[in-house]
């Protein structure tokens, strides 16, 4: 009786110290100086894993653009990115709302970088398998700047 408890105990002290070795990624997407795109249009992360996305905006004395970078559901890169362009309408979307449009559709998001800045985004891969598409809702720039995060085994 005392062995299987032993070997009861020893199994779950096992399961516990699987359990804290969860995957870990760590990426950084830097974006262009001139044109509106990332330099990364395509990563695979496993299901679960914690991911630390840093995204640099390399400053440029010229365009001084700001971007920012949201992982939505699968297939709704179009219709997050038509709900930022309505958001011009907005006075409060470039400034508090960080470009980040309302939508049920966004699973992260990192907040609005400016040029010279940088920002990392921490997040739990999604347990679904599937390509979860990536953009920055900066108006004018999901339409080229994404890419796509697959969850994949
Ligand atoms: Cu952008």
């Amino acid at each position: 009786m005392k062995s299987i408890l032993t070997a009861t105990l020893g199994l779950c002290l096992l399961a516990v110290s699987l359990g804290a070795k969860a995957e870990e990624m760590e990426i950084t997407i830097t974006a262009d100086k001139v044109q509106f795109l990332y330099d990364i249009k395509e990563f695979t992360v496993k299901p679960g894993t914690k991911v630390k996305l840093k995204l640099v905006n390399p400053a440029d004395s010229v365009t001084r653009q700001p971007h920012n970078l949201l992982i939505v559901k699968p297939s709704k890169k179009d219709v997050v990115g038509m709900a930022a362009n309505a958001g011009m309408a907005d006075p409060e979307f470039l400034t508090t709302k960080q470009a980040v449009p309302d939508s049920e559709d966004i699973l992260f998001h990192s907040k609005l970088i400016q040029a010279g800045e940088e920002d990392i985004l921490e997040f739990v891969a999604p347990s679904e398998l599937g390509d979860y598409p990536y953009l920055c809702t900066y108006p004018g720039h999901w339409a080229i700047m994404n890419g796509v995060m697959k969850v994949a085994e």
